[in-house]
């Protein structure tokens, strides 16, 4: 199995799609846990390419193909992610996600979602480059107990802010949980703005969530 994990992660640092498109089927063939492919083979390919990217001995192309490899594997897995918790009528709660304003990095918000979907939550995915209205405003329609926003750039980060803002000038905050997460984020960062929840990763986003709502 760690031989499946480690081909998935090379094959992501390689940017090559047909590998992983084989590895996921091959995974999902030998009842693998998707969550276990993803975490420990696609997550540490990306980032390894990340810390290539950052020391400079990757390029933007490279990143990209690495990026479209990861699209790949989690249109395979994610489904599968999804129906793992597929417990009938299960509605824990509704979360809308989106990345915010000015960052259109998808990746880790995508898996957040699955993660929520696995555990039993309607997801409202709003995508990616969303202003604070548009978060409030979808929040609003379908009557939504958290709002998670995903923020991967250290410049993007304020919008995170902007919409608790948003809320608090509409007397809206105490009727929505606000989930921040993301790279540059933290813990620290999360009680500044005052949101309500930070995870580190898609599973610790899904514990504390269970965590909030149940009180
Ligand atoms: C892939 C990637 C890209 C891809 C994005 C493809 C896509 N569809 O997402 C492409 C190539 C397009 C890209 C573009 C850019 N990128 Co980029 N990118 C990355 C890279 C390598 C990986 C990101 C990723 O997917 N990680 C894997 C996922 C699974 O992790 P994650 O997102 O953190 O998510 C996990 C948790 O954070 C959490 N989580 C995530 N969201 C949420 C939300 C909530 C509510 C909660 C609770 C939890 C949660 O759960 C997830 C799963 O466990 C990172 C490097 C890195 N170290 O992160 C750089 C990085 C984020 N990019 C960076 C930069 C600079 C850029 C560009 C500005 C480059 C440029 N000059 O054009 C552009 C920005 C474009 C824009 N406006 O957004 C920098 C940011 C530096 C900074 N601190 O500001 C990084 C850190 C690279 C670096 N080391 O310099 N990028």
């Amino acid at each position: 199995m760690s031989e499946l994990f480690a081909g998935l992660k090379q094959a992501i640092i390689d940017g090559d799609e047909d590998i992983v498109e084989e590895l996921s089927q091959k995974a999902i063939e030998e009842s693998i846990n998707p969550v276990d492919a993803v975490q420990q083979g696609l997550i540490k390919g990306i980032e390894v390419v990340g810390e290539l990217w950052k020391a400079g001995e990757v390029f933007l192309p490279d990143v990209m193909m690495s990026a479209e490899a990861m699209k790949v594997g989690l249109g395979i897995l994610e489904p599968e992610i999804a129906k793992l918790g597929m417990s009938e009528g299960e509605n824990k709660g509704k979360i809308v996600l989106g990345t915010v304003e000015g960052d259109i990095h998808d990746i880790g918000k995508n898996i957040t979602g699955a993660m929520f979907t696995a555990a039993g939550y309607k997801v409202f995915d709003v995508g990616t480059d969303i202003k604070a209205a548009e978060f409030v405003a979808k929040a609003q329609e379908v009557g939504a107990d958290i709002i998670g926003a995903s923020a991967l750039l250290t410049t993007t980060m304020s919008a995170q802010k902007d919409i608790i803002d948003y809320l608090k000038e509409h007397n809206l905050r105490d009727q929505f949980k606000v989930f921040i997460g993301g790279g540059p984020t933290s813990q620290a960062y999360a009680d500044e703005i005052g949101a309500d929840g930070w995870a580190e990763s898609a599973d610790e986003a899904v514990a504390l969530a269970d965590r909030m709502l149940a009180k």
